[in-house]
């Protein structure tokens, strides 16, 4: 995504000197030593960390393994006629944990730990409950649902994610009646996440990165949680072990890599909204009538085989086309206003 920049400094990111980098690199790196020694639970793969912030491309070519997952097809959601192709999905990432840049995630994510995992759902249930990484993959049964994915940039993939759904979550846990919001959290992890230790990398967000949904729209069938695509567990890249899958909504709803989600009586207040309330509302409904200040939605480009030049173009669906399964959940609402 873009973000408004209103201090001149700022302007000047993607034209860092070398020298710069380096030397913010160096502090990155006295930081982390830092930590190690403060911190009594900390990785013990300083190794890792040095291929993560190395220039020496070999060091970083340890490739993430994703295991294949047995899932069952459901035939609600097997109609799109294609598909990204897989390499597309793995390497053209939104993912400012990792950093700004559409391979950054592919590039700097392949040494992330997903296991042991702690993922955990709290306030305002019957029982809070915390899933382990196992737990993630096994307690739940996945199917495999191929949804159309629009990103706020105005490209589109379809993708075959994994997973279940957030209400079979919800539901485990009871959901308390004066509940009207859902509130998600990805993990914080500066010695993983680049993006963490400097806004040059991170691209200024006030991480962790911080989503929110209506307790409706939770409950709403569409809403995945998913722990894998193409037949096997995620990536990194795409939020490993477990992200959101809001196909309705523009992309930054879907947060990856979720360590809690809270039920809440009071709206959240996302990352994206506090960044820029006038560009990035809460409800982010995929809406070809409602412009982003600084560009048209009533398209998209579809990411797809060949080069930027070959891409094609398509028309922008109101509810990313699921407005059958969706509208109804707002009825009566002003859309311009509530975008
Ligand atoms: N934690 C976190 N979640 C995130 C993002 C991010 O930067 N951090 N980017 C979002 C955006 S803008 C998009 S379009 C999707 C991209 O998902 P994909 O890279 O798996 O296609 O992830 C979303 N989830
Ligand atoms: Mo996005």
């Amino acid at each position: 995504m873009l973000i408004k920049r209103t201090k001149k400094s700022d302007l000047k990111e993607s034209q860092l000197t070398s020298e710069s980098l380096y030397k913010d690199r160096r502090n990155i790196i006295k930081g982390l030593g830092l930590a190690a020694i403060t911190l009594p639970f900390v990785k013990p793969a300083s190794a890792a960390l040095f291929d993560v912030f190395s220039d020496n491309k070999d060091e970083g070519d340890l490739l993430f393994k994703r295991t294949p997952l047995s899932f069952t097809k459901n035939p609600k959601y097997q109609s799109l006629s294609t598909l990204t192709p897989e390499d597309k999905i793995l390497k053209y990432n939104n993912f400012y944990e990792f950093g700004l840049d559409k391979g950054d995630p592919f590039e700097y994510s392949q040494q992330f730990e997903v296991d042991p995992w702690a993922l955990t759902i709290d306030g305002l249930v019957d029982k809070p409950i915390t899933l382990n990484y196992e737990d993630l993959l096994k307690k739940f049964e996945i199917e495999e649902r191929l949804y159309r994915m629009r990103c706020v940039e105005a490209w589109s993939m379809n993708i075959p994610w994994l997973g279940f759904t957030l209400a079979t979550l919800l539901k485990e846990a009871g959901v308390k009646s004066d509940a009207k919001f859902v509130r998600f959290e990805t993990l914080y992890d500066p010695l993983q996440m680049r993006g963490q230790t400097s806004r040059f990398i991170g691209g200024g967000i006030n991480f962790p990165y911080v989503e929110g949904l209506t307790i409706e729209e939770a409950m709403n069938p569409l809403v995945l949680l998913s722990v894998g695509l193409y037949g096997k567990t995620l990536a990194p890249q795409n939020g490993a072990p477990i992200r959101l899958v809001v196909p309705w909504k523009y992309g930054f709803k879907s947060i990856k890599s979720i360590v809690k989600i809270t039920l809440t009586d009071k709206a959240p207040v996302t990352t994206w909204q506090s960044i820029g309330p006038d560009e990035y509302g809460f409800y982010a409904n995929v809406n070809p009538r409602v412009d982003h200040p600084r560009w048209s939605q009533k398209n998209e480009k579809i990411i797809a085989e060949g080069n930027v030049f070959q891409q094609k173009r398509k028309k922008t669906l109101m509810f990313n086309g699921y407005e059958e399964e969706v509208a109804h959940l707002y009825k009566g609402m002003d859309l311009l206003r509530n975008f």
